[in-house]
């Protein structure tokens, strides 16, 4: 059979716009596709949920892949163990209560697992603003990730969805969208973004886990965006939080939805 390079473009065409298309109307819509949204899209696909999840990069995983400086190992503590059995990740215990995964091993495994059990994921997508009516986040705006680098002026498109979730890390960049431009009081003590505090290994693995909840009506935070909005320590390459936090928020979701 010849092969014919209109039919290999089609075939991705209709298929990508048939996945886009199914994506524009969904139960939860998570931000960033690091180790916190990724095990939250995972466990909400698992329960049956509708779950889409953007990426600004090319790469899925975030701040996963280069372990701590750029040693490509993840360290996870006892109780988060149990998540990376459930993906099938092999740990070794280095000391007693610190478990070493390969982050290469542990990023590809999770998402894997994730698409598998049906989360879908754009990648090189953006959000760049969300959709808010009767003071509650409905959905987020999306434009592509060559779009902002390359500063063209080009206008997005808007989803719909029951619930975001923001997991963009550090930046914390959809809350701090909500707080500037929706006029939604943040559940923060100052109603706003509390910023993120200094290294503080322990603190920083608690707290995570207890911010990582709802921020405003229809509008939930996991992973380090949930210490940069409601103040807590960074932990550095740790990684059990993040799981922990993920896990936290899908079963949240599912309970509500
Ligand atoms: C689409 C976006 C947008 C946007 C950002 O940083 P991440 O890995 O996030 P977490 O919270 O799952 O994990 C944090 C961890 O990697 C980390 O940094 C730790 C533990 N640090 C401790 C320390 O002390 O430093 O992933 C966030 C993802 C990235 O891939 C971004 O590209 C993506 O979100 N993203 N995607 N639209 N507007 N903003």
């Amino acid at each position: 059979m010849a092969l014919d390079e209109i039919a290999i473009s089609r075939a991705i065409i209709e298929s990508y716009s048939r996945k886009l298309v199914n994506a524009l109307d969904v139960d939860v819509a998570i931000v960033g596709g690091g180790p916190s949204g990724l095990v939250c899209g995972y466990y909400l696909a698992k329960a049956g949920k509708r779950v889409v999840l953007f990426e600004r990069k090319l790469s899925i995983g975030g701040g996963m892949w280069g372990g701590g400086i750029m040693f490509n190992e993840i360290v996870v503590q006892a109780q988060a163990r149990n998540i990376l059995d459930e993906f099938d990740i092999r740990t070794t215990e280095y000391e007693k209560g610190y478990y070493l995964a390969d982050s290469v091993e542990s990023v590809s495994t999770i998402c894997s697992k994730a698409v598998k059990a049906g989360l879908k994921i754009f990648n090189l997508l953006s959000v760049e603003d969300v959709m808010v009516r009767d003071q509650t986040v409905r959905g987020l705006v999306l434009n592509w990730s060559a779009v902002e680098i390359a500063g063209l002026h080009v206008d997005p498109i808007t989803m719909r969805s029951k619930f975001v979730v923001d997991a963009t890390g550090h930046p914390a960049e959809v809350a701090k969208i909500i707080a500037k431009k929706s006029g939604i009081q943040l559940a923060t003590k100052s109603g706003g973004l509390m910023g993120e505090q200094s290294m503080w290994a322990e603190v920083g693995e608690e707290t995570i886990v207890e911010n990582s909840r709802e921020v405003c009506p229809g509008f939930y935070v996991c992973g380090m965006c949930a210490n940069a909005v409601f103040g807590g320590p960074r932990m550095g390459p740790i990684f059990g939080g993040m799981l922990l936090s993920g896990e936290k928020v899908a079963n949240e979701l599912i309970r509500k939805l």
